[in-house]
């Protein structure tokens, strides 16, 4: 379990009763209060099997209602709450530490409504991204993000994670793009921010409490959101490249002459992609080479994008940045390459015990931390894969090793967060804090922010019932 791995204490919260079973039972259908154990494991073990909780018992809830009654009265038993979504969260954000109550949306899945002229959508927070994309796209209109989870992850976790993804680059974070929410406190008390407006200057902008507070502020219900215009022309180029120094000069070059058609600029170091590729018996389009380059582009005009991106490739190789590339515009080549780039989070997984890292660390700086773990672990059997979004200067580091050991986790935390400080980067650049990290935010908040985080948990949580021992390193007392 995660409190004897990670050696946590449980907090004075409630013991949930036969009584609270039976109440819940009067709001929800019976099917959906889930006790039976074998029922409610999965739900206690995060995807990347880091951490285990306790709980005794998941709900489901349908409407925004059930939601408000079941955390009003979790509240006055200050009865613990775990919100989760499709439990693809990789810092143990969405699986209870003890007996949380799970609060589930996998049944709260309804599409509300389309614009499709401002292309403002509003949906249910329990919504699988990739259903959402799926159904926009037949309006010709995509989701302002993508990750490798979509088929997984819901809108209302991605809000709560702030997730960032594959097409950051040029459709922005989710501060942006969420247009309004409903959320409900930890007092039950239903908040209205739900608006398609893309300007609403009137006071506090309350929805950005939401959006990457992972379930510890309150508990996102209904989301709008900002969907862009289904690009006419996507192409993809996939590039061999030798050192990374070569991937920072691509990236320069893809910005002033590929320009406004840039979508994507995602690198994968040879480590990565070769184990990917032979753990998950996937095809390489290119063979074998130190570093490899996704570049993506989103145009309007088939023609004029893919004849840009094959210059850049042209230009790339006779200037030798670029060793060997492919570029195609045919959805099943794009669609293939790009699985190979979303399988690396799960590829480690078959090798051993994986440690995860997501970081924001300056550009220049970007694959230092790989190079100097390789060299940390010299003396050990571990591998590490080095990948990510160039784009958001967003590196995710994988240590992969035959089994976890404590002292293997000493040697690489808090190391590996003390150089991400020494580079002014973040200890955690689009996965969130969850369970994993509150003891080494510091190292990216200064004691004034985590001070006012403190005081905006107080106020909208005093009984610390959301989602505890995530995020914050010490909630005022409960
Ligand atoms: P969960 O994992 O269920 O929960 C995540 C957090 O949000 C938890 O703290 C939970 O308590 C809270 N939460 C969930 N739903 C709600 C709600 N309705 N209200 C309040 N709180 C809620 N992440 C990226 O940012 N970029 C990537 O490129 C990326 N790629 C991934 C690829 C793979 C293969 C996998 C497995 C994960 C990847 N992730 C990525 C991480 C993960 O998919 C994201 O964090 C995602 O946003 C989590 O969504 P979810 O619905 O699974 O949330
Ligand atoms: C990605 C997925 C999770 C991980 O692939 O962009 O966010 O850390 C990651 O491998
Ligand atoms: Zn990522």
């Amino acid at each position: 379990f995660s409190s004897e791995k990670y050696g946590v204490k449980r907090k004075s919260f409630g013991v949930i009763q036969p009584t609270d079973i039976d109440y819940f039972k009067t709001i929800l259908s019976e099917e959906r209060v889930v006790t039976d154990e074998s029922d409610v494991l999965p739900f206690n073990i995060d995807w990347i099997k880091n951490c285990r909780g306790q709980s005794k018992v998941v709900l489901k809830p349908k409407t925004t209602e059930e939601v408000s009654k079941i955390l009003s009265y979790c509240n006055s038993k200050r009865l613990a709450v775990c919100p989760q979504g499709g439990n693809t969260g990789l810092v143990g954000g969405s699986v209870p530490v003890f007996d949380e109550i799970v609060l589930n949306f996998n049944l709260m899945n309804n599409i509300i409504s389309l614009d499709e002229i401002s292309g403002a959508l509003v949906c249910e927070s329990g919504c699988v991204l990739e259903n959402l994309d799926n159904y926009v796209r037949d309006h010709n209109l995509i989701m302002p993000l993508d990750l490798g989870a979509k088929g997984s992850c819901h809108i209302g976790g991605n809000i709560s994670t702030n997730a960032g993804g594959l097409r950051l680059l040029r459709y922005g974070n989710l501060h942006g793009s969420v247009l309004g929410l409903e959320a409900v406190k930890a007092d039950g008390t239903i908040l209205d921010c739900l608006r398609t407006l893309k300007k609403d200057n009137t006071g506090y902008h309350l929805k950005h409490l939401f959006i990457g507070s992972e379930g510890t502020l309150g508990v996102v219900t209904k989301v709008a959101i900002h969907c862009p215009a289904l690009p006419k022309a996507v192409s993809l180029g996939f590039f061999g490249v030798k050192n990374f120094e070569n991937i920072l000069e691509l990236y320069k070059r893809a910005k002033s002459s590929l320009g406004e058609i840039l979508s994507a600029f995602e690198m994968a170091d040879n480590e990565s992609i070769s184990s990917t590729v032979k753990n998950l018996k996937l095809s390489n389009p290119i063979s074998d080479y130190p570093f490899y380059v996704l570049v993506e582009t989103h145009g309007s005009d088939e023609v004029h994008d893919s004849e840009k991106l094959s210059r850049f490739l042209s230009e790339g190789m006779d200037s030798g940045l670029i060793l060997d590339g492919t570029v195609t515009s045919e959805p099943a080549k794009m669609k293939n390459i790009w699985n190979i780039r979303e399988s690396i989070a799960g590829a480690g997984l078959l090798e051993g015990y994986t440690f995860k890292y997501d970081v924001s660390i300056p550009l220049r700086n970007y694959y230092e931390l790989v190079e100097l773990l390789r060299k940390r672990l010299r003396d050990h059997t571990a591998k590490v894969y080095g990948y990510g979004h160039v784009g958001d200067g967003n590196i995710h580091i994988n240590v992969i090793v035959p089994e976890y050991t404590k002292q293997l986790y000493s040697i690489l935390e808090p190391y590996i967060f003390e150089e991400v400080a020494k580079f002014r980067g973040s200890i955690s650049a689009e996965h969130g804090v969850g369970f994993r990290k509150p003891q080494f935010i510091h190292y990216s908040k200064d004691e004034s922010a985590l001070q006012l985080m403190r005081d905006m948990k107080k106020s909208m949580d005093p009984n610390g019932i959301l989602n505890p021992y995530k995020v914050l390193p010490d909630v005022p007392n409960i």
